[in-house]
């Protein structure tokens, strides 16, 4: 299997219910490298660049609000398969959908405040870690 990358977003609601550390313990005991992290407040233009593909959609709007309204930690991970993995991790989209067990359901309230954002592919994946580390350093270990 591939050794893959992908870009995590831990959202507003789920910083503020001080739940970061669980959440990366799960990467961690998932087999997923934090080869990349930072802690900081969205602006909109960072927000609305970064949901640009979404720009047409009904909930945009809602979605760039929820983005700013407090801190996020954005990290990229690394491991077999990474992309996939941690989209299990989460869960579904919507957190009454989302099976027990995965983040979403354990710790998101809402399709809107739902915990956790994840890259859906290699090329989104990309794409989104070069968005918030155009300089990363990787750590390899
Ligand atoms: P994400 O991008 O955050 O990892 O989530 P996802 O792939 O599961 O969902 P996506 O379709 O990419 O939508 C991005 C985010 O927009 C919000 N959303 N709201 N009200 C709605 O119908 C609706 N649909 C999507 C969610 O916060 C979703 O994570
Ligand atoms: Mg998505």
């Amino acid at each position: 299997m591939a050794i893959e990358r992908t870009l995590s977003i831990i959202k507003p609601d789920a910083v503020a219910k001080n739940v970061i550390g669980q959440i990366y313990s799960r990467f961690e005991t998932a087999g997923l490298k934090i080869i990349a992290a930072r802690m900081t407040h969205l602006s909109r233009a960072e927000a609305e660049g970064f949901y640009a593909v979404h720009r047409e959609r009904p909930f945009f709007k809602d979605l760039v609000e929820f983005m700013i309204s407090g801190p996020v930690i954005i990290q990229a991970l690394e491991g077999e398969n990474a992309i996939a993995k941690h989209r299990d991790l989460m869960g579904a989209t919507d957190p009454k959908k989302a099976e027990k067990g995965t983040i979403r359901a354990d710790f998101a309230d809402s399709i809107d405040a739902n915990a956790v954002h994840g890259s859906d592919a290699a090329e989104t994946a990309a794409v989104e870690i070069a968005y918030f580390f155009p300089t990363l350093n990787v750590y390899s270990r």
